[in-house]
């Protein structure tokens, strides 16, 4: 592979058990970028692995994704940070093209838009509530997101600026709507999604899980209409994918 002539970025991988996948997706890391496997116990080998395919990994101390996602910013040493699930459903070398979106001045924060490229990829539960999370932020900020993603970059100052307190699922929920109040540019830009490479959903692939998801959105949601006084519209700035955005 050609070495990489991007500004450095590290690659946040939000890692519990996902042995399987970590080959795979370690491999798929741009040339050049530094990927940050952060584990929270994982009980398969991930931790062993991903030191062996010459990852660095943080252990984050409580459990929960945002906890994970949080500790892997803050270890991290680059002005770029990618954000993007450790479980082979996204593919790390799509995020050159986000993180180029960044490095180019046009947005705060880059967004995935997640588009299936297999069947069976998203539960229907999965995907329904996250179509009507995506419309509620639209419809409380302005912002026109289409998917509440687990694939995002972002400046890592910024990010740590925006004083994120979710630690759980609800974090990626938390980024979007403080970027929004912040008046950050935010873009979405399309990235394939399959299905996990092996091992178990543990966040939004049973319904279960969904619940949970839910849970946390709710709690994010209260805590943003406390912020902004009583859920009052406010104008944000539209999420484009810049491919698609008239030029
Ligand atoms: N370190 C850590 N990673 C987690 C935790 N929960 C989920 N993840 C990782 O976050 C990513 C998304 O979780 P996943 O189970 O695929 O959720 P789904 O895509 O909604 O089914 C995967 O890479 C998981 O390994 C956690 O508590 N700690
Ligand atoms: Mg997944």
């Amino acid at each position: 592979m050609e070495p990489s002539t991007e500004a450095r970025v590290t690659v946040v991988l939000p890692c519990l058990d996902e042995a399987a996948a970590l080959p795979g997706v370690l491999a798929a890391v741009p040339a050049g970028w530094l990927a940050l496997v952060v584990d929270n116990g994982s009980t398969d080998g991930s931790v062993q692995l991903a030191r062996r395919l010459g990852a660095q990994v943080v252990t984050a101390a409580p459990r929960g994704y945002g906890a994970a996602v949080h500790a892997g910013i803050e270890a991290a040493g680059t002005e770029l940070v990618a954000v993007i699930d450790c479980d082979g459903s996204l593919d790390p070398a799509e995020l050159t093209e986000l993180a180029a979106v960044v490095s180019g001045g046009t947005a705060d924060l880059v967004c995935g838009r997640r588009r299936p490229v297999e069947r069976g990829t998203w539960p229907w539960h999965a995907r329904a509530g996250n179509a009507a999370l995506a419309w509620l932020i639209r419809r409380s900020t302005g912002t026109l997101v289409h998917d509440i993603a687990p694939v995002r970059v972002a400046r890592r100052s910024d990010l740590l600026g925006l004083g994120l307190v979710d630690r759980r699922c609800g974090y990626p929920l938390e980024t979007l709507l403080r970027a929004s109040r912040s008046g950050w540019r935010i873009v979405e830009v399309e990235v394939s999604y399959r299905r996990r490479a092996g091992g178990r959903s543990k966040v939004s692939g049973t319904i279960r899980g969904t619940l949970r998801v839910l849970v946390d959105f709710t709690a994010v949601l209260r805590a943003n209409r406390r912020a902004v006084g009583n859920g009052s519209r406010r104008a944000g700035r539209p999420a484009t994918d810049p491919r698609q955005a008239p030029r």
